[in-house]
Order: C-alpha cells, then structure tokens, then sequence
C-alpha cells in the first residue's frame, strides 16, 4: 500500500501586497484551497512560500487564487 504524499514547495512574487491585511487574505485563501498544504507570505520580500501537493493542485492553480483577489503572482521555481 503506497501512502506516500508528496508534498513541493513553491515561491510566488506578488505585486501589489501594501499591508499585513493583504498578507493575511492571500494566506487565508490558499489555506482553503484544496491540495495546499501551508502558505506562508512575506511582505517585505512581496512573496509567498506555498507547500503544496502536486497531485492535486497545479502552480497555476495558486497562482490564479493570488491573482482572483487582485494581485499579479509570478512563480519563480
Ligand atoms: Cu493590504
């Protein structure tokens, strides 16, 4: 029985963060997405770390729920 899960680490840039708040709801609506694991954004490096599984979300997934709440994620691995 195979239960390994397999868990990747993603770094986004995102523009257009001005303050803890902004923060707070990105990580807050990542952490609802299914398949992510934990989201941890840095203001004043205007990015975000997501650990996530690959089987069931795709970068551009999280990339689309940063860009949905008006900021523009670029991923950057
Ligand atoms: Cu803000």
């Amino acid at each position: 029985m195979d239960c390994k899960i397999n868990i990747e680490t993603v770094i986004l840039d995102i523009a257009g963060m001005r303050c803890g708040a902004c923060a707070i709801g990105i990580e807050l609506a990542l952490g609802k997405k299914n398949g992510v694991k934990n989201a941890k954004v840095s203001l004043n490096e205007r990015m975000v770390v997501v650990e996530y599984d690959p089987a069931i979300v795709a970068v551009s997934d999280i990339a689309k729920t940063v860009n949905d709440l008006g900021y523009i994620a670029t991923a950057k691995r």
